[in-house]
């Protein structure tokens, strides 16, 4: 891997979400991965990087079909409904994303298409029959291997047993050269343990893959370019949608971007990423994505997450109760990239007055009442440094190094400890600088002016450092201090230029309210 993490250390990322099913609403899951994929687009961004983040949603297939009339609705309206609403619940949690795609969207389909009959043309579909368990939850057919007592691992329902003519995909044939791609960079698929999972995969024979489905069977699907009798397995669809977006850009753009694609998933799709996806795009003739970046899954108190046990979770709903920047930050702590998870609200309130309101919370309202009592907000020189003065600067300097490692090995909450270390540090420096004291002395009055100088400058390293994680605190605390929005961007001003002589900084408002538990 390059060191800023990204293909060939050309500073370009393209970032993407899983396109969620509409056959659900945003719940927890689905608002982890599309904030985690916000938080690298806006770091990267930050960094000056070209970057393109696509999220949007899958509506297309058995699955999609079976919930529109289980809702009572044509598939077009519900489809219409559902993309809607994770539309409107990205936009209301601030997510920063260049396009909101859906597979039901005209260039799209045209994609799949072409790339259909690309792959087709060049001998890589062929028709025939094959007989097998499939899975309707999953969209997929099962081997016998694959069940747990007979039935599907993720689903736990018995597959039904269909035979009938299809188009099949020749991924068998790419067997060898997708092992050659993973085993040439270890990075691909990241972290190790999927990687692994996924070579495990690949010491059995690749099969085929059946890439259609007769119409006599499911007619909400995109049609097969080559025979209009069938239309395209939902995963042969969705995939593509990642080639899609950057294509509409133009051929310039698409050379630019698609080598530069990260791709986050849960461990719940990886097989259709990680083999179906590549081979795909090896039948294509097109390069493979930079990263497939694989996290854990989400349980709450303890319990996988289900409408019939009542326990799902919702953004919005977290979001009005606590903030967006307080349930993105608990997400993202609380989780370490790659393992699974527990949700569970008395963690999240303690996470929130521990970090953000004793720590970062404090250090901001310190900082600026002090200032505004002593000198009526107006800056004061920095005069000369001592040590503990160099201490704080360079605890500073080492969280950001620490974050810039600590973000291209996907390990955001490692990154936010840097952060939180180092508010931590500007707290003790209050206390053992003691401003309060030696602001009885008319003597040492400079002194205080000096020191809480430091801790403005600690206050924007904070903000800018935070920025990608916590963004609308760190444009708060911007504002507080009276900076231009692009105080926030990087590198930043060396310490002690950021603000001009007789600058006023404003009076301190709470940003993280305690909350009682
Ligand atoms: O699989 N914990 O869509 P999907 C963590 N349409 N992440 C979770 C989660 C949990 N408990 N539950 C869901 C599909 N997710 C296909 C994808 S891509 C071309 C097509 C997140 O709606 C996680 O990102 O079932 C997971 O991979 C994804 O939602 C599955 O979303």
């Amino acid at each position: 891997m390059a060191p800023d993490g990204t293909a060939n250390g050309a500073r370009r990322v393209y970032v993407t979400t899983p396109l969620y099913y509409v056959n659900a609403e945003p719940h927890l899951g689905s608002a982890y991965t599309s904030l985690i994929c916000d938080t690298i687009a806006r770091f990267y961004r930050q960094r000056g990087y070209d970057t393109y983040f696509l999220t949007g949603t899958d509506e297309h297939g058995d699955k999609i079909a079976e919930a529109a009339a289980a809702a009572g609705e044509a598939p077009k309206a519900y489809t219409d409904r559902i993309s809607g609403i994770f539309r409107s619940t990205w936009e209301a949690s601030g997510l920063t994303y260049d396009r909101f795609i859906r597979t039901t969207d005209a260039d799209h389909v045209r994609t799949v298409q072409e790339i259909l009959q690309r792959v087709y043309d060049a001998g890589d579909i062929y028709f025939g029959s094959y007989g097998g368990l499939y899975c309707t939850g999953c969209e997929r057919f099962y081997t016998e291997k694959e069940l747990v007592d007979g039935k599907c691992p993720d689903h736990k329902t018995v597959p039904d047993f269909i035979e009938e003519e299809n188009y099949f995909f020749r991924m068998g044939k790419y067997q060898e050269r997708l092992l050659a791609a993973i085993e040439a960079k270890p990075a691909l698929i990241r972290p190790e343990r999927y990687r692994n999972e996924v070579l495990a995969m690949l010491r059995e024979p690749l099969e085929d893959l059946c890439i259609s489905r007769p119409k006599s069977r499911l007619t909400w699907g995109i049609a097969m370019p080559f025979d209009a009798r069938f239309v395209t397995y939902v995963w042969f669809d969705a995939l593509i949608n990642y080639v899609t977006a950057v294509r509409e850009l133009g051929p310039e753009r698409f050379r630019e971007l698609w080598p530069a694609a990260q791709h986050f998933i849960a461990k719940d799709i990886l097989k259709p990423h990680a083999v179906y996806w590549p081979t795909m795009l090896m039948a294509a003739g097109l390069p493979l994505y930079d990263h497939l970046n694989v996290h854990g899954y989400w349980t709450v108190d303890g319990q996988k997450m289900s409408k019939s046990l009542g326990n799902v979770v919702r953004p919005l709903d977290m979001q009005a109760k606590y903030g967006r920047d307080a349930f993105r930050y608990v997400l993202l702590r609380e989780s370490v990239f790659g393992l699974d998870a527990d949700f569970r609200e008395d963690a999240l309130v303690t996470r929130i007055n521990a970090d953000l309101a004793n720590n970062l919370g404090n250090l901001v309202s310190r900082t600026l009442s002090m200032q505004q009592k002593y000198f009526a907000g107006v800056v004061q020189p920095l005069g000369e440094r001592r040590p503990e003065d160099v201490a704080l600067a360079a605890a500073f300097a080492d969280a950001g190094r620490e974050v810039e490692t600590q973000v291209a090995d996907l390990m955001l909450s490692r990154a936010l400890e840097a952060i939180l270390r180092a508010a931590d540090h500007a707290n003790k420096y209050i206390v053992e600088t003691a401003p309060f004291t030696l602001a009885k002395d008319p003597a040492t009055v400079p002194r205080v002016g000096a020191i809480l100088h430091n801790l403005l400058e600690a206050l924007r390293a904070t903000a800018q450092l935070a920025a990608p994680f916590i963004p609308e605190t760190a444009e708060r605390i911007v504002a507080l201090l009276d900076l231009p929005a692009d105080a926030l961007r990087l590198p930043g001003a060396v310490w002690g230029a950021a603000f001009p002589a007789g600058h006023a900084v404003r009076k301190p408002v709470p940003l993280f309210p305690r909350i009682e538990p």
